[in-house]
């Protein structure tokens, strides 16, 4: 990867956190993530599985990571097994990690090759109480079944047909759910760079241009400060473009007095940031622009104090609904009367905002999350309130990713400008 590598000290952490959840006796299976193919001897980029990546702190596929803190013996507690590399690979592709740099990466000492996992799993599964496999929750893609976490779960359940096997997610979701300072860490630095590549974007926007001409400013400005790239694909969305959730076209032209939204973001060392913005692509607001653009602003900056250990999103969503409401009123979108006689009691304004306000982020930007727990500190999540109006051709949406502290929130976006006058006097400089 591009960025310095994060300290072992933090996979030996995520590890050891991982291993008090195990059942006694039990052993759990990760695989590394599989370069994807594309068409003949072409591969889609390749990007480590995340989970994979918080236990180990590898970039780099062909490996099978086995935990089993309870074996008798110490080097059966941690192996990582690693694929050889052949000459071809090597004349190709450059020298694979060796096994003493995995090791330095990992902070896992035995190290060895991936010929041996059957003899491996003949010594660690019959004595073993419970597996742990890396599958999919999503019975969909459970059917699928092709990823190497997968492969290793059919192997050993066709030798072991009875054996007592459980999903690990639901023991990794609690843990990354939770950032570890070295893991906010790579995310502030993800937003600084997604805040240098606002500042690049905001720069070229005029009236005619195509969206992908913000977008490659924003590319351009995550490759020079050194990020691997988008976090997700991003959504340069102008005018009713905006109003599909996950455009990625981005083949539209910015129309004079139109709103372009921006929904991007950088990865660092595997963790991203999310960022929105919505800017006028003229330079100036409406005046009707202007009043939904500082109502969206004005429940952002709501939403976000509310942010804070206790907190679940499902109520932080229901709050910020009923904020709209009011806002909806005010913009003219129904009476007070419509409101109150809505059928089901209080969903009109999810009309106009579809989605929800929060998610967590970390190594995936949609980070694995549990609804039920109240927010803590150490999480980290998006604030994102928005609004989606058809009728006027526009949807608006700000999001900052925000990190929830023992007193309350810190807006990691902070230094990204979103206030409307502000905006408005970037555009102005931009285009003097
Ligand atoms: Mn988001």
């Amino acid at each position: 990867m591009k960025s310095s590598p994060l300290p072992a000290n933090l996979f030996i952490k995520n590890r050891s956190k991982l291993k008090r959840s195990l059942e006694p006796g039990s052993v759990a299976v990760v695989c590394s993530g599989e370069r994807v193919p594309r068409s003949r001897d072409q591969y889609y980029p390749y990007r480590q599985q995340s989970d994979f990546f918080y236990l180990t702190g590898i970039g780099q596929e062909g490996f099978v990571l086995f935990i089993s803190p309870d074996h008798p013996r110490e080097e059966y507690r941690e192996i990582l097994l690693m694929r050889d590399q052949t000459e071809k690979d090597r004349v190709w592709s450059g020298p694979k990690l060796a096994a003493g740099e995995v090791s330095a990466l990992s902070g896992i000492s035995h190290i060895r090759r991936m010929d041996e996992m059957d003899q491996l799993i003949a010594e660690l599964v019959p004595p073993a109480g419970l597996i742990y496999f890396n599958l999919p929750d999503d019975t969909v893609q459970r059917a699928q079944m092709s990823s190497p976490d997968a492969r290793v779960y059919h192997k050993v359940i066709s030798r072991y047909p009875h054996l007592n096997s459980a999903r690990l997610s639901p023991l990794l979701t609690p843990l990354r759910m939770i950032k570890e300072p070295e893991e906010v860490a790579e995310i502030r630095k993800a937003c600084a760079i997604t805040a240098e590549a606002f500042t690049s974007a905001l720069s070229v926007i005029r009236p005619g241009m195509k969206e992908y001409e913000a977008e490659a400013e924003i590319i351009a400005a995550f490759i020079r400060a050194g990020a691997e790239g988008h976090a997700f694909d991003p959504i340069l969305a102008c005018g009713e473009h905006a109003l599909i959730l996950h455009y990625n076209e981005n083949g539209g032209t910015c129309a004079a007095g139109a709103l372009l939204l921006m929904d991007f973001g950088a990865e660092v060392n595997c963790y991203a940031a999310d960022c929105s913005r919505t800017v006028p692509v003229s330079g100036r607001f409406s005046e009707r622009q202007l009043a939904l653009y500082d109502a969206v602003h004005r429940i952002f900056g709501k939403a976000r104090d509310m942010m804070k250990p206790g907190v679940l999103l499902d109520e932080l969503h229901q709050r910020v609904g009923e904020l709209w409401q009011e806002e909806h009123i005010r913009l003219g979108l129904y009476t007070q009367e419509e409101a109150g006689r809505q059928d089901p009691p209080g969903s009109l304004w999810k009309k106009f905002y579809m989605h929800g306000t929060s998610h967590s982020i970390g190594l995936d930007v949609h980070d694995p999350f549990d609804r039920n727990v109240p927010l803590q500190p150490g999480m980290v999540l998006s604030c994102e309130p928005a609004i989606y109006l058809p009728e006027e051709v526009l949807g608006i949406r700000l999001e900052n990713v925000i990190l929830i502290t023992e007193t309350g929130a810190e807006d990691l976006m902070s230094q990204i400008p979103m206030d409307a006058g502000e905006i408005e006097r970037l555009m102005r400089v931009g285009a003097a």
